[in-house]
Formats: C-alpha cells, sequence, structure tokens
C-alpha cells in the first residue's frame, strides 16, 4: 500500500493521476497546507521542505523498511520505475522523459504557482504590476514551449503517453484563470483535449481528501494562527545537538 500525503491542488493530482493510471492501490493523507499540517515534526520527517505532496510505500521494490519520497518529481520517477510503465528504460527514451520531467518542477510548476501568487496579493500590499506582468510573460513562454512541442508529437516525450505528460496536466486545467487563449495554442489543445478525456487521468484530477472545513468555523484567533505561520515563511531553527 502506499499512501499519499495529499491536498487537492495540481501538484498533489500529479500524483494521484499516475498512481490511477498505474492501478496501484493507495491511501489519501489528507496534507491541509492551509491549516498548517506541512509544518508538523512527523510531516516533515518525511518532507523536509514542509510541502505536500510526498509518499510513503509500505512494500519498496527492496523488501526494507517503509520509503518515503518528497517532491513530485521524484515521486513520479520513483512509482513509474517501481511498476516498469510510462518511463522507458533505453537510455534515450529515459532520459527525453527525465528532461520533461525536470523542465516542469522547474519551469512550469513554479512560474504559474508565482503567477496565480501575484495575482491574488491583496490591494494593502502596493502595486503588483511587475511582477504580474513578469509571470504572465512567463506563463504565456511556457505555453508556447509545450505548444511547440506538440506539434509534430503527439506526447510530450513522443509517441507514448508518459509521466512527462501526466505531470505537466494538472497545472494547464487552469488555462482560463490563466488567461490563456487555446486559440493561440493549437498543439497544445489537441494534446489537452486527448488527455481531458483519460478515465484514469479525470479520476486523479478528482481525488477528494472528504469533507473539509467550512471556514467561517474558524475562528479569527485560528485565522491570525495560520496567517502567522503560512505568509513570510523563514527558515525554522536547526535541532540543538
Ligand atoms: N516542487 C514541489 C512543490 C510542492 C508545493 O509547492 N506544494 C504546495 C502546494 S501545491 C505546498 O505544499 N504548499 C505549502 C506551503 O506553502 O506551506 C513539488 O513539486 O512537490
Amino acid at each position: 500500500m502506499i499512501d499519499v500525503h495529499y491536498w487537492p491542488t495540481p501538484n498533489g493530482k500529479k500524483v494521484t493521476i499516475l498512481l490511477e493510471e498505474l492501478g496501484l492501490p493507495y491511501r489519501i493523507v489528507p496534507v491541509n497546507i492551509g491549516r498548517g499540517d506541512q509544518f508538523t515534526d512527523d510531516y516533515l520527517k518525511i518532507s523536509p521542505n514542509n510541502r505536500m505532496p510526498a509518499i510513503v510505500d509500505h512494500e519498496p521494490a527492496d523488501g526494507g523498511p517503509p520509503l518515503s519520497v518528497f517532491e513530485s518529481g521524484a515521486i513520479m520517477l520513483y512509482l513509474a520505475e517501481k511498476a516498469g510503465r510510462f518511463l522507458p528504460t533505453d537510455v534515450r527514451g529515459k532520459y527525453e522523459v527525465i528532461q520533461w520531467v525536470i523542465w516542469q518542477m522547474a519551469n512550469q510548476g513554479p512560474k504559474f504557482g508565482e503567477r496565480g501568487h501575484f495575482s491574488r496579493v491583496a490591494p494593502e500590499h502596493g502595486d503588483q504590476s511587475y511582477a504580474q506582468r513578469r509571470f504572465n510573460d512567463e506563463t504565456h513562454r511556457i505555453y508556447g514551449v509545450l505548444n511547440n512541442r506538440l506539434y509534430d508529437r503527439r506526447y510530450i516525450a513522443g509517441d507514448d503517453y508518459t509521466i512527462a505528460d501526466m505531470i505537466s496536466y494538472p497545472w494547464t486545467a487552469g488555462w482560463k484563470a490563466q488567461g490563456i487563449d487555446l486559440g493561440e495554442f493549437k498543439y497544445f489543445k489537441r494534446w489537452f483535449e486527448e488527455l481531458s478525456e483519460r478515465p484514469a487521468l479525470k479520476r486523479g484530477m478528482e481525488a477528494s481528501v472528504g469533507e473539509v472545513e467550512d471556514p467561517a468555523s474558524v475562528s479569527p484567533e485560528e485565522q491570525e494562527r495560520r496567517r502567522k505561520l503560512l505568509y513570510n515563511q523563514r527558515a525554522r531553527p536547526a535541532p540543538v545537538a
């Protein structure tokens, strides 16, 4: 059994898409990142960067104790390798996929994430137009990278559907809110529409954490505690030896 420490965001959904595509049994362990679950001592042991997703594989291939992996790109590589699917084993095919997985982690995820962040900044924090322009442009550029890639390939890494596609898809599901005109990116659009019809991908996108708390039930003191915890995150002191 694989535990997926999860909250329903694009980074979390990458992992549930792959698990659904693989048909591997998994259990969702909610990490409510709005409440600060990512900062607990137990969670930091498996995900020291205080982010989700992370997994714990209770039956790793070496037969040893449970194995944990954090960073969604590493999780995708781990699960694909474990199952022997969606990651070629020949050197050229394998690195074709790996470079697009790393591209997603280093470009599409962070830049789209910052675009979303700066689009939501409250007015009392001042003029954000430089940052908004910067990350809107980057988002547009990145859609262009995908579109050009898909111009003469069915999937991101070539003829086969791989983890390179699964890791990029969830961040593009928000294309409308990201200000993207699909008419400008017709090869991307073809890929997006094909993937959107896959039943396993749909299940992964809909993976739920069950009932979530009603924001109205959170006291003003608790809201203040969460605001302090989540915004302006700075280094945590190292444990005293
Ligand atoms: N590079 C990481 C990014 C993970 C990430 O940023 N996760 C966000 C949710 S999408 C998170 O856990 N945020 C919690 C926080 O900001 O404290 C990955 O791909 O796994």
